[in-house]
């Protein structure tokens, strides 16, 4: 006879956090959302955290090197997508190492011997208004001067007269030498009172430049996420197929963790997997695992040596796994319970594996609800596929600007990897397990976050909480009936909004 769960599975929207006493120091700018990424042992500091408990799918319309960059700027971490060649994966996580907040690699150069005409026609393909003049026009050759806007008089000038009679040449212009922090180079700008700083390698070739105007934006942020040699952190998935290629590539590359993506964990293909990072690598390389969503499948993960280990199946915004297979488990369920779970394989043997809550969140405030029901971490892929940084096309549809946003078990995706059964023949799978969708263009990430974990940081302070354990502790959580929804939006009036629309 088959098992059968005596409850229904739930989902976020079916539930409410019920306020707790909130004392005085519950203020947002106390509430730290600080967590764990990588299992650890009772007493001792993960290994590795993350500062605000977001990561951003493993998919190819949400998470490249760009993505990477603008999520742990905010302090939460990306794993790059794996539905691509190793040698491309690792490329994006290789420019998330190599990446500098506020030094802007050179990308429009001119030759000596090159006209106004020239210059002219280069400012409007770019739009930049400084132009470094290297000795053969290369982006990366030997720096000869720089041309701004206020070199030349396009009315009083011969549109043929030559870059090198008119730009700033080098023994007049104020340069700095790779290897200066963004500190030294605002310095310098104030300094000499500039607009830009070239900085260029030790042979006198251009590196890129320093504006004064983006220092404001990319001073430092206390949030975000650094590795110990203070280049933003960053994630990438493995499949269980091509792993002995793929992880040696994504570890040499520089990436900080690594994730199995894969619809659902509990198989054999994720054991060896683990266990060959294990053999290889010890405790050196930090992987995740999943997903799953129950006890039993948390259990066989953390023993398989997973560092964290995934929650959902069914429940993303362009999964139709559910609908296809059968397969899957209401998302607020699955993470009650893998939580519990969690919590007492740490009881029994002093090893806390942290688990995310993967998929299905609409709502800013299912992001609170996944962390009071236990989950270490969130990871989204419709929220950041909405932002300026997903590597997707932004189009008008019906008048409105939306962003491509599509499933890794599409067909578009053909990621057939993560949905392995370990059968060579169905390596290319017959039927889809994800759709190709829009979804509402929202504006830049930094925006988007900053909104969220405010209201997220606000609901804490609701609760009495001020970190993620004592959220944990302290919240209340009750199911709400289908009419309690319709209280819970605005009800009984008539919205200007809508009438405007309606106009
Ligand atoms: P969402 O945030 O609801 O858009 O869900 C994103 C999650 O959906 C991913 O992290 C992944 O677990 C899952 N996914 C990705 N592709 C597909 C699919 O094609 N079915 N599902």
């Amino acid at each position: 006879m088959a098992f059968f769960y005596e409850e229904p599975s739930h989902t976020f929207s079916e539930y409410l956090l019920v306020p707790s006493y909130s004392s005085a120091e519950c203020i947002p700018s106390n509430v730290s959302l600080r967590t764990p990424l990588c299992r650890f042992r009772r007493g001792e500091e993960p290994p590795v955290s993350l500062n605000v408990p977001l990561t951003s799918a493993v998919m190819q319309s949400v998470s490249d090197d760009r993505m990477a960059v603008a999520l742990a700027r905010e302090g939460g971490l990306s794993f790059i997508f794996c539905s691509q060649p190793i040698e491309s994966e690792a490329e994006m996580v290789r420019r998330v190492k190599r990446y500098k907040a506020g030094f802007v690699a050179n990308d429009s150069s001119i030759g000596p011997d090159e006209t106004l005409a020239d210059i002219l026609a280069l400012k409007d393909r770019t739009g930049h208004t400084t132009v470094a003049v290297t000795h053969d026009g290369s982006l990366t050759g030997r720096l000869l001067g720089i041309v701004t806007s206020r070199d030349y008089r396009v009315s009083r000038m011969d549109a043929s007269a030559p870059v090198r009679d008119f730009m700033t040449p080098i023994d007049k212009i104020v340069f700095a030498r790779d290897g200066l922090t963004l500190s030294e180079a605002n310095d310098i700008l104030w300094e000499h009172k500039l607009n830009a700083l070239p900085v260029v390698d030790n042979e006198g070739n251009m590196v890129a430049f320093v504006f004064r105007k983006d220092y404001d934006m990319h001073k430092e942020n206390p949030l975000e996420l650094l590795d110990a040699q203070k280049r933003y952190a960053v994630g990438a998935g493995i499949n269980t197929r091509d792993y002995e290629d793929r992880v040696p590539a994504l570890v040499d590359a520089g990436a900080d963790v690594l994730c199995i993506d894969s619809s659902e964990g509990f198989t054999e293909w994720q054991r060896r997997t683990l266990a060959w990072i294990r053999g290889r690598y010890g405790d050196a390389v930090k992987v995740g695992g999943g997903n799953v969503v129950d006890e039993e499948g948390f259990r066989f993960l953390a023993e398989a040596g997973a560092d964290f280990v995934k929650v959902g199946i069914g429940g993303g915004s362009i999964c139709i796994t559910r609908e296809a297979k059968g397969i899957g488990r209401g998302q607020a369920t699955a993470v009650i319970e893998v939580a519990r779970a969690r919590d007492r394989y740490f009881e029994e043997t002093g090893v806390y594996v942290p688990i995310c809550s993967d998929g299905g969140i609409v709502l800013d405030y299912h992001i609170t609800l996944a962390l009071a029901m236990g989950a270490d971490f969130c990871m989204l892929g419709r929220y950041f596929a909405r932002f300026d940084e997903s590597p997707t096309n932004r189009v008008m549809v019906n008048g409105n600007y939306v962003k491509e946003y599509w499933g890794e078990g599409s067909s578009r995706a053909r990621n057939w990897q993560r949905y392995d059964s370990g059968d060579s023949a169905s390596i290319k799978l017959s039927f889809e397990e994800g759709v190709d969708s829009y979804v509402p263009y929202a504006g830049t990430l930094r925006e988007n976050v900053t909104e969220t974990l405010s209201k997220i940081r606000s609901t804490f302070c609701n609760c009495g909480a001020l970190s993620m354990a004592e959220m944990r502790r302290k919240a209340k959580l009750t199911l709400v009936s289908p009419v309690t929804l319709v209280e819970g939006g605005a009800h009984d009036v008539i919205l200007k909004e809508a009438v405007k629309r309606a106009k």
